[in-house]
């Protein structure tokens, strides 16, 4: 017998990351990369205490230089997936400090 599972908490993060990606990459007539424009959009809207945290008013820019492997000044899914994971590390490294702290 053939049962839909309902999704686990990784399934389900892994959707909304591709649905995200889309719903900012499809702003314009390419669906399938973000442009610097709707990499910003998607920062300011999605990460926002990131954004807050950057003393660089040029970190899309940045981000932008940094993930674009091959120069077209866009950014398909896997180029912005290292964003994702990167920050991921960023995050789980502050959350094992505060854990660290937390036990002292
Ligand atoms: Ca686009
Ligand atoms: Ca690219």
């Amino acid at each position: 017998c053939l049962r839909v599972s309902p999704m686990t908490d990784l399934e389900k993060s892994m959707e909304s990351l591709i649905t995200i990606f889309h719903h900012y990459a499809s702003d314009d007539n390419d669906g399938k990369t973000l442009s610097k424009k709707e990499l910003k959009k998607l920062i300011e809207n999605e990460l926002p205490t990131f954004l807050k945290a950057q003393k660089n008013p040029n970190v899309v820019d940045c981000i932008m230089k940094d993930l674009d492997q091959n120069k077209d000044d866009k950014l398909d899914f896997e180029e912005f997936i290292p964003l994702v994971v990167g920050l991921s590390m960023a995050c789980e490294k502050c959350f094992t400090l505060h854990e660290k702290k937390g036990k002292k």
